[in-house]
């Protein structure tokens, strides 16, 4: 079966089933906004103001400058910063939120959260200077949790984590005076130079977007998925399903979307509640079914081996099929829309966090204290909702397919006996020729899942290792790529390697906080050779990126040392000079810079080039 949306053959069914009866997905949304305004696609539309809205003329004719005077490089540059700051705002607040459950943990005041890996507690503490002595576990996680607060304020000058990157890499961060001070400093600092008549030289302006998304990187998403695993567990070894197939046609179906895992694993738990499964028979259901969404779908997969239904665009199908009774979300990523298509159906949507809210949704106000009751009532609300639901319209696609996922770098580093010497001498030898990170979302600007998919069978083929994370993660779990079986599609060095362990040759390491054990796992490979992170033979891809979110990925990659590649063009071509800095003379000063590529079998290509001659640097 084949469609010109999608490559995922369970989204197809549902794709058409939403076309006969009229209800519109983001594909038809974005067919109608096309075509999309010039101006703003080259990024030389400014609406900071109210002397604006201003553009620049792209062709040198008359407007060149907005009324306060600010060119297009000025322009550029400074709707870039912005959309970098609201991404690494949202993954730095949703590490916040998870410190300040873990406080409250700590204290006694969230009863229903505990120390999961207190191993890991101890080795983080540690790193931050915290004295073990015989402290019971609880107050070591709250002055951990006091240290990780400050952070986020002005108190410190740099950044804790950072320490974990290798000395050289450091040494290019303080040359170039972008070691991040604090979090929260540098995404308010980032909005204040966007600010009419604050920063006017793109070069600064970028210099800082490059500082503030080394503040989430190796800060706000590295905090995030530090405390969550422990919290909730460092993610191990995990086989399930993946696909809208996971829906199922006899139970109460619950799809947990958003990005936190502070309550999914509260309604994990929940939904094996006696009293709540007692309901549910007594609705006529044979069970509760929860399914993750995206990245709260990843955070629950990683740790609970939970079923995940889909990526970004699988949301309003996952509705569409007729079987949810509730869709529960947190933030980002959600489309607004959802609650349009639920009132087609008998689905809630239901939304948890205050700073979340949507129309047409039910609110239930998520607190660390009442945390499992509010899990409960919203799991109580989706199985009353059972009876509801319409058998006639019920479309669950079929063939579900397998995954292994949980490859956190703890995980990774066990399988290979401990240490990462065993994929140095892979790379050594040219068993693998190198690593790529495959991240980020869906945009129906590309075909769905093509880009991710195609982009990661090309590496494999050529005896590259691919981790993979977010949206792109649960692409490649839909083609299979996250099984040991893949191993017949990748080189015969790269298959020896994982056929030896067992293991798929695709890497799921988490959600999209989670690009952070990237960072962590290419540091520790980085300083087993004594060499910087640029030396190495890797690169990072997000073939089908679409959020802010991303373009602070993507900048501390690249900050960090990683040749990265873009499928989808970001808002940067109306200036020549912002381009040529991004896409060129980065690399004089960071060791790496970004490239755009569509087309992900050229965009292997490209990589192939760059790890080939790292190789060559390297002397292997
Ligand atoms: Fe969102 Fe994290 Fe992108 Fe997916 S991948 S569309 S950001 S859910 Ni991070
Ligand atoms: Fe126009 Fe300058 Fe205001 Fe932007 S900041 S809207 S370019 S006046």
């Amino acid at each position: 079966m084949k469609h010109e949306k999608t490559l995922d053959t369970q989204a197809i069914p549902l794709i058409k089933r939403a076309q006969e009866q009229g209800i519109t997905t983001a594909w038809e949304r974005y067919e109608k906004q096309l075509p999309q305004c010039g101006y703003g696609q080259l990024g030389i539309c400014c609406t900071l103001c109210a002397l604006g809205p201003c553009r620049i003329d792209p062709f040198g004719e008359s407007p060149q400058r907005g009324v306060c005077g600010a060119d297009r490089d000025t322009i550029v540059a400074r709707n870039l910063l912005q959309m970098l700051a609201a991404g690494a705002a949202a993954h730095s607040d949703h590490g916040r939120e998870v410190v300040e459950v873990a406080f409250k943990t700590a204290q006694g005041k969230a009863e229903k959260y505990k120390i999961t890996d207190s191993e890991k507690l101890k080795r983080v503490a540690k790193e931050y200077g915290i004295k073990l002595e015989d402290k019971k576990e609880a107050d070591l996680l709250k002055e951990l949790c006091i240290s990780m607060m400050e952070e986020f304020g002005t108190i410190k000058e740099e950044l804790q984590f950072l320490k974990r990157a290798p000395k050289k890499r450091l040494e290019i961060w303080q040359n170039l005076d972008v070691i991040p001070r604090g979090i929260d400093r540098e995404i308010v600092e980032a909005m204040h130079r966007v600010h009419m008549g604050v920063d006017n030289h793109y070069t600064s302006i970028l210099l800082h977007g490059i500082r503030t998304a080394i503040a989430d990187g190796w800060g706000g998403s590295m905090i995030a998925t530090e405390m969550s695993d422990i919290l909730f567990g460092t993610p191990s070894i995990k086989e399930t399903e993946v696909g809208l197939s996971t829906l199922k046609e006899d139970e109460v179906n619950i799809v947990l979307h958003g990005h936190n895992p502070v309550l999914s694993e509260q309604i994990v738990m929940a939904a094996e509640d006696k009293e709540i499964l007692e309901l549910a028979k007594q609705k006529g259901a044979n069970g509760i079914n929860i399914v993750g969404m995206c990245c709260t779908g990843n955070e629950i997969l990683m740790r609970q081996g939970i079923p995940i239904a889909g990526n970004m665009l699988n949301q309003e199908l996952a509705i569409i099929t007729g079987a949810v009774e509730a869709m529960v979300v947190d933030y980002q990523c959600i489309f607004p829309s959802l609650s349009e298509i639920a009132k087609c159906f008998h689905t809630k949507i239901i939304t948890t966090s205050e700073k979340a809210k949507f129309n047409g949704a039910i609110h239930y106000q998520f607190h660390p204290e009442n945390a499992y009751e509010v899990a409960k009532q919203i799991v109580k609300v989706a199985v009353e909702n059972f009876p509801n639901r319409k058998k006639d319209r019920v479309l669950i696609p079929d063939r579900p397919q397998r995954l292994m996922a949980g490859f956190s770098v703890e995980t990774i580093l066990s399988a290979l006996g401990g240490s990462v010497k065993p994929i140095v001498e892979a790379i050594t030898s040219g068993k693998i020729k190198g690593a790529v990170g495959i991240v980020g979302c869906n945009n129906p600007k590309i075909k769905h899942d093509y880009g991710h998919i195609t982009l990661a069978k090309e590496l494999i083929k050529r005896d590259v290792l691919v981790v993979v994370t977010g949206c792109s993660a649960i692409a490649c779990a839909k083609e299979g790529l996250l099984t040991p079986e893949a191993a017949s599609l990748a080189g015969d060095g790269l298959r020896s390697v994982i056929e030896a362990l067992k293991i798929p040759p695709v890497l799921h390491m988490g959600s999209c906080v989670d690009c952070s054990r990237i960072l962590v796992l290419l540091a520790a490979i980085a300083n087993e050779i004594g060499v910087d992170i640029s030396d190495l033979p890797v690169a990072g891809a997000a073939p089908e990126w679409y959020s802010q979110k991303a373009v602070s990925i993507g900048s501390y990659f690249v900050a960090s040392g990683v040749f990265t590649v873009l499928g989808v063009a970001p808002r940067i071509f109306g200036s020549k000079k912002v381009t040529e800095l991004l896409a060129e003379k980065l690399e004089e000063v960071l060791k790496a810079k970004f490239a755009v590529e569509p087309d992900p079998v050229k965009a292997a290509a490209l990589i192939m080039d760059h790890i080939n001659s790292k190789r060559k640097s390297l002397g292997i």
